[in-house]
This record gives C-alpha cells, structure tokens and sequence, in this order.
C-alpha cells in the first residue's frame, strides 16, 4: 500500500498543508494509502527522502518528496485513473497556481493563524515550531496574535480574485474539482484543522467552495479531527 509520511499535531491532528493536497490528490486517483504520522522537528524518520519536509510518498520501491513532485508522480504512474491536471496544458496552470499560492496565499494565513498553530503542534514540536515560525514572520508569536486583524484584512485582499472567480465556476478547475482545488483547499484545510477562527461567512463564494471541498470522496476532509 502507499505511504503517507505527514506531520501529526495535538489530538492526531493532521496538519501540513502541503499533505493535505497529496492527501486529496490520492483520493481523487481513488488510491488507498496509509498514513505515517511524523513531528515536524524528527527528522530521522523522514531521512530515507533524502530531505527534511512532509509530504513525503512512498509507493512499493519509489520515494517522492515534495508536494508538487508528488503529484506529477501520481499522474504520471496512475495514468488510467481520473486526471489531476487535465493534459499539458491543465498541468502548466496548475504549477503556476502552486507557486502563486504558495507565495502569496500560504503567507498571508500564516500571519492569521501561526500562533493557533502553535498551541496544537505535539507538545515537543513546540520549541521548535515557535523557533523557526518567528524567523519566518519576523517577530513573536505573541505579536502575531495582537496584530491578527491587519492580517485577517490583507488574507481578505489576496483571496479577493478566488472569490471572484467561484461566481462564475464551481471549481478552480471547472465544473470538477481537480490539482489545482486541492491546491487552494489545503490552504483552508490547515486553518480549518489548527486555527478556532472562522474566517468565511456563509455568503462568501469561498465559504461555499469549501463546503463543496469538504464534501468530496464521502467527506473525507470533513471528518478529520479539527480546531
Ligand atoms: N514545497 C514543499 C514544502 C513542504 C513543507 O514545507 N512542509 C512543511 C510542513 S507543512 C515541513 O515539512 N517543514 C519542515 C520544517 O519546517 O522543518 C512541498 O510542497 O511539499
């Protein structure tokens, strides 16, 4: 069976957002998988990858690390299975959104939600987590908290064009959900998994999206132990 190699947080939460989009991508191919939880500051478990990042996928004999790699890998090997980019074309889209959303979109949450993050990391993660977070937002947790509505409103400006384009299309992909949803829905997913905040009224095309997400392959992202 495939493996999954994810980080797992307080109450078996599954948080890394880049593993929920290999998560997603491996129901849609319909692909069963176990998953193998890791702490984000272990990094001998996920040595054999030759790296020091989740998702990390292991199939019979063949390590992928890497989210986006992963992805190429399942489309590639699962080529009878429902596409994940739809030809060259969908795969070239796809990989632009990847690094928009990772650039843009995954920062922006970050400054909304890092410090909820922090109180549900396993508790030996949390030096670590706390350590490395700061350098990334360059200042304290704790000034993270007390400057959350200015970042609540630039998430709501770079989310803007999303919302915008869920009044004309169900999916970011069409009319079915394909990569490139998965690649914005985890996004969501790791702020639905570790943050108590609600950051979409029921109105927002986004909110509706998400239920629609939330939804698919039985509500598997539904019924996972969240914040
Ligand atoms: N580009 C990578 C990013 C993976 C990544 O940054 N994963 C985080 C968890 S969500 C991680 O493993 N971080 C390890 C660390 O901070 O030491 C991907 O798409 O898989």
């Amino acid at each position: 069976m495939i493996a999954l190699y994810e980080l797992k947080g307080k109450g078996d939460r599954r948080y890394s957002l880049f593993s929920w989009r290999t998560r997603m991508a491996l129901r849609h191919k319909g692909l069963d998988f176990e998953t193998l939880p890791v702490r984000l500051s272990d990094k001998t478990a996920i040595e054999f990858s030759g790296g020091k990042t989740v998702p990390v996928l292991k199939d019979k004999d063949t390590v992928v690390r890497d989210s986006w790699k992963i992805a190429e890998y399942l489309e590639n090997r699962y080529k009878d299975a429902p596409p994940l980019f739809g030809g060259d074309i969908g795969r070239g889209v796809s990989q632009a959104f990847n690094t928009w959303v990772d650039r843009a979109v995954v920062p922006a949450m970050l400054q909304v939600i890092a410090a909820d993050i922090h109180e549900r990391v396993d508790p030996q993660d949390e030096e670590y987590f706390k350590l490395t977070m700061e350098k990334v937002l360059r200042m304290t947790l704790e000034e993270s908290r007390a400057r959350r509505d200015d970042a609540v409103l630039r998430l709501g400006k770079v989310l803007e064009p999303m919302q915008e384009a869920f009044k004309r299309q169900v999916f970011m992909a069409g009319a079915k959900p394909a990569y490139a949803d998965y690649i914005l829905f985890s996004v969501f997913q790791w702020a639905r998994v570790m943050s108590p905040q609600e950051l979409l009224g029921p109105e927002d095309p986004l909110c509706r999206w998400r239920e629609r997400m939330l939804d698919l392959f039985d509500g598997f992202a539904r019924s996972v132990p969240t914040a």
